[in-house]
């Protein structure tokens, strides 16, 4: 140990006269030599330049991009890729603690089925939060397919805080789509079954089993939906796909695609043609039009039942009070896109090379005049294709997904067969450019692009399969993310991304300056609820408390100490341990991790996060900061002693390793004053400069500043005890003194390095 102190001071001396900061030894070689070596082109250069960004510097997009079955979402940078951030929302995620502490359990149980712990999600379509049509940075809201789920993430914190599962689907693929003021979420069920959890055979499929959409009420103030004010539209059982919100002249409608209106049931063991041959006979499918906004008045007056204990619209009540309408699509559709200004709307077949471009205006122009061309068996009124097309567009071979670009009337499809995107002009009808990427791709995902108001400037494209792009690593290949510039005339191929988590879906990217995050909580927050929680400890009341046969330990965790070090309890004892992490410093985070136990907290600055489980056999059990904090991370210990029923103490106190005299606390001592000299020149070197123009540094001048006064109190402990000849204490408290010195020092030097980098100017001194 004394060891270890001598080499951080003799760091810490060196750095603060300057040896550190060495010249950073360029490579000699020239960027002709360097492209000839590695075989790159100008136009690989170019690229490069593009999405290259040097140490320390900012994106201007965050991605928040589909995790797929991760269950996950994957937040990245544009135009770096570089990835920021997995956040846990259907699937335990143990760096976050997510699903392993008290807090975040109560989430995942949000999302049970029929009581049954589900721990992972098909994550599919992510979306932001809305107000006037444009992202405002608060919320996202992604669906799970699987299971019909939609889960809410909060962006202060980018943590999971919400999980509601559909009363009526199945399962569910049109979703999550926000209406233009976050008043809804859209969630379109995928394929047919009945709205109760019975068994309905399957000859009773016409009959029985529904399809549907679901508006979810979200109360943008709180950040949560609210599903005793969320209503479903009954539809019939053709497989509901993607939705859009209406917006602008479209406002109050939703937009829902289907596949397989053949109302076709396979069963290819017993000789049926498969689903496939069944659902792909007819030229057309159905779009879906509904209207949220007079639905939400009849359910506000009253006019709409509860079935399994929430709102149904049965489609008769939508066709009566005249909220359903259908109009004819391509075959197999996949994507409905809404034109950023709310006047088209652009679908495309799967089995079809044209993307069909639809007039709102002649949609609300035929239902005014009630025309239409019939009705579907089950009475919903269908508007002719002539009486609601725009054009049609020859785009390629397996059109899907559609994106706006910030121009007037440009638009991208992803054209998933023949593996490239179409760029083209929906008010001319015209095919402009035409990109190829690796491959098939599905959606494709532009700046804002779902706002009213797209950036246009970057595409990626978001890759099924990824095959020959990357080094193997085994059958089970990596998924790619494609960037492309769109900024030109010539869609330009800038990055691949590999990523190794699940099948991209959907991604929405915003900008990134629109993203205010929190540093910390507010002290003793319980992030899944937003709420201060009951078990918040503050310094120095750390406490074991038993209450109803449960022990509870309020703890706190900072540098580099659990409080409490030792914690005893009997066998059979349930334990609820509580920590709140006491650090004000940006990302001090601990960790929690104790043997024979499946847990690790991830205690942010602020957070207080929990854990109870049953002692059930008698024993040992270290725990342990599992985030290398400090210098004296490895220190961050402590045990679990679970003593067997009735053990009775054989007394005696905690054996001491090692003796300490006098020597030894004067040499501590001595160590000490050399380190306040360091820190005092640290200290002199920052307010001798301009240091409060640098926020990060105001932070850590903050930060310093705290652990120099936990350094004091050690110190006079440490006096004390030598004032009363008790070396031994005074000697374990003068190091205590010192932890505290390196930690105010380590975050004095990190300011003066920001300082010095950042061109920070001498002042005069007051
Ligand atoms: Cu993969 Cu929108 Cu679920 Cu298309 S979806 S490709
Ligand atoms: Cu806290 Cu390591």
């Amino acid at each position: 140990m004394k060891v270890n102190n001598k080499r951080t001071l003799s760091l810490m001396l060196g750095l603060v006269m300057g040896l550190g900061a060495t010249a950073s030894a360029y490579s000699q070689a020239s960027l002709e030599d360097v492209m000839k070596a590695r075989g790159l082109t100008q136009k690989d250069l170019l690229a490069a330049a593009k999405t290259y960004t040097p140490t320390g510097g900012r994106d201007e997009y965050l991605v928040f991009a589909s995790g797929g079955q991760s269950g996950q979402v994957i937040v990245y940078g544009i135009p770096s890729m570089r990835i920021l951030k997995y956040i846990g929302v259907f699937t335990p995620e143990p760096w976050q603690g997510y699903g392993f502490d008290d807090e975040s359990k109560e989430v995942l149980k949000q999302g049970r089925i029929q009581g049954k712990d589900i721990t992972w999600g098909d994550t599919h379509h992510p979306a932001f939060s809305e107000t006037e049509g444009d992202y405002n940075g608060k919320y996202l809201v992604i669906n799970d397919k699987a299971n019909p789920r939609l889960a809410v993430i909060d962006l202060h914190d980018f943590e999971t805080k919400q999980i509601v599962v559909n009363p009526f689907f199945k399962s569910s693929h049109g979703g999550a789509f926000m209406t233009p003021n976050s008043e809804y979420v859209m969630e379109a069920a995928q394929y047919a079954a009945p709205f109760s959890s019975d068994f309905v055979p399957l000859s009773e499929f016409n009959d029985k089993y529904r399809g549907g959409v679901t508006y979810w009420k979200f109360d943008l103030e709180k950040g949560r939906i609210q599903p005793d004010q969320s209503f479903t539209f009954e539809l019939p059982p053709y497989s509901q796909d993607l939705s859009d919100a209406g917006k602008g002249p479209s406002y109050g409608w939703g937009f829902t695609n289907s596949f397989c209106s053949e109302r076709y049931v396979g069963g290819i063991e017993t000789g049926r043609p498969p689903f496939e041959a069944g659902c792909s006979q007819k030229d057309t499918d159905f779009l879906h039009i509904t209207n949220w906004k007079k639905a939400a008045e009849l359910v506000a007056a009253g006019k709409v039942s509860k079935v399994n204990g929430s709102y149904m619209i049965p489609m008769a009540q939508a066709i009566k009070e005249e909220l359903l309408y259908l109009v004819p699509e391509p075959k197999s559709p996949h994507g409905v896109d809404v034109s950023p200004d709310g006047t088209h709307l652009i679908v495309s077949g799967k089995l079809d090379s044209h993307t069909w471009v639809y007039s709102w205006e002649k949609i609300q122009k035929a239902m005014a005049a009630k025309k239409f061309e019939g009705k579907d068996p089950y009475g919903i009124p269908i508007i002719a294709l002539k009486d609601a097309l725009h054009t049609q567009v020859a785009v390629g071979l397996g059109p899907l997904h559609t994106q706006y670009d910030s121009k007037k009337c440009v638009v991208y499809t992803s054209i998933y067969v023949d593996s490239m995107v179409t760029k083209w002009d929906y008010c001319e009808g015209k095919v402009l450019d035409q990109l190829h990427i690796h491959y098939n791709i599905g959606h494709l995902m532009a700046m804002e692009g779902d706002s009213v108001s797209p950036d246009g400037k970057y595409l990626v494209s978001l890759n099924k399969l990824a095959i020959d792009r990357f080094n193997p690593v085994g059958p089970l290949h990596p998924q790619n993310h494609q960037l492309i510039d769109i900024s030109g005339d010539k869609m330009q191929l800038l990055y691949d991304m590999p990523l190794p988590l699940g099948e991209p879906h959907y991604a929405v990217a915003i900008k990134a300056d629109k993203l205010k995050p929190a540093v910390r909580y507010k002290s003793g927050w319980n992030s899944r609820t937003d709420e201060r929680s009951p078990y918040r400890t503050r310094a120095g009341r750390e406490k074991t408390e038993t209450v109803d046969g449960v022990t509870h330990v309020y703890g706190t965790v900072i540098r580099s100490h659990i409080t409490p070090e030792i914690i005893e309890v009997e066998e059979g004892d349930t334990v609820s341990l509580h920590f709140t992490n006491l650090e004000r410093a940006e990302d001090e985070v601990h960790g929690f991790a104790i043997y024979g136990q499946s847990v690790n907290l991830s205690i942010e600055p602020g957070k207080t996060a929990s854990y109870t489980f049953k002692a059930d056999k008698a024993g040992v059990y270290p725990y342990y900061c599992t985030e290398f904090c400090s210098a004296l991370h490895l220190e961050m210990q402590g045990y679990l002693l679970v003593k067997p029923k009735g053990y009775v103490s054989k007394g005696g106190a905690v054996e001491e390793g090692q003796q300490y005299t006098k020597a030894d606390y004067d040499k501590q001592v001595k160590t000490n004053v050399e380190t306040q000299a360091v820190i005092d020149s640290v200290v002199g070197f920052i307010t001798s400069h301009n240091f409060k123009d640098f926020p990060s540094v105001v932070a850590l001048v903050e930060d310093a500043t705290e652990q120099l006064g936990f350094a004091g109190e050690a110190k006079k402990k440490a006096e004390d005890y030598a004032a009363k000849g008790d070396y031994q204490n005074a000697t374990l408290w003068a190091g205590q003194w010192w932890q505290y010195q390196v930690k105010t020092a380590d975050m004095g030097l990190r300011a003066k390095t920001h300082l010095e980098q950042n061109g920070a100017v001498k002042v005069q001194a007051k």
